[in-house]
């Protein structure tokens, strides 16, 4: 395995206690000046691609980590490791469709010990269970494929509701799917009356250094109040 990647087999968390220790986690790294954020969307909707095109723009102020969470696999974390030398890699064997506040935890106390301030968590790819556990991140975002439909917020309104942006990556093949930016922001504000989109191609790197400069924003008036 790659030096940088840690791998951190995930256990069961208990439901009963995961919003308080979420709240813990979110204190203590207001505290420690961390920043957490959490990165959910469906398999394949382009987390990765994502997080490998903003890292380099928070590098330029932040020593960044990322925590990886898949099945069984390293891919992701190796994609990762070209542009991020503090990584982690979550397993969760398949057992629990989840990170949960106790899981992050642990990520972050190896990220700390590294004097990470900025940790980009990439949730499993499923849209309920990863809104439904509070990871205790500072921040979450949804990423949403320009192949999926324009309703989808409709579809999943939980994660939608809950989340601070919305990502919507593949405009570079958008207009061969058909995918209508107007009806999904519509469909956004019906459940979530704040959360910006920001339409993006990891391939071409069409919007990202909007998305970046203002989740740049949002860590430096974080790190201010
Ligand atoms: N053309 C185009 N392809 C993209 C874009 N974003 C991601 N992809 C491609 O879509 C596929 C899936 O992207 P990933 O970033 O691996 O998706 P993911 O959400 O991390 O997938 P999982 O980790 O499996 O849930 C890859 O082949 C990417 O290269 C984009 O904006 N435009
Ligand atoms: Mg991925």
């Amino acid at each position: 395995m790659n030096n940088h990647i840690k791998l951190i087999e995930l256990e069961e968390a208990d439901s009963l206690k995961n919003d308080e220790e979420a709240n813990e986690l979110r204190t203590q790294l207001k505290d420690m000046g961390i920043f957490m954020l959490n990165v959910m969307g469906a398999p394949g909707s382009g987390k990765t691609e994502l997080i490998h095109r903003t890292v380099p723009y928070l590098s330029n102020e932040y020593r960044v980590g990322c925590l990886c969470t898949d099945l069984d696999t390293t891919n992701d974390a190796y994609r990762l490791s070209e542009v991020c030398s503090h990584i982690i890699q979550f397993h969760t064997g398949g057992m629990w469709p989840y990170v949960a506040a106790e899981g992050s935890r642990l990520g972050l106390m190896e990220m700390i010990a590294e004097d990470v301030n900025v940790a980009i968590l990439e949730n499993l790819g499923v849209l309920i269970s990863a809104a439904a556990w509070d990871t205790g991140a500072t921040m979450n975002i949804v990423v949403l494929s320009a192949a999926d439909g324009s309703d989808v917020p409709l579809k999943y309104p939980y994660m939608f509701a809950i989340c601070d942006a919305v990502i919507v990556t593949g405009m570079d093949f958008a207009n061969m799917t058909g995918f209508d930016l107007n009806r999904c922001h519509a469909s956004l504000r019906s459940i979530n009356e704040s959360a910006p989109i920001f339409p993006v191609s990891s391939r071409t790197g069409q919007g990202i250094g909007e998305w970046s400069a203002w989740l740049m924003h949002r860590i430096r008036l974080y790190n201010v109040m």
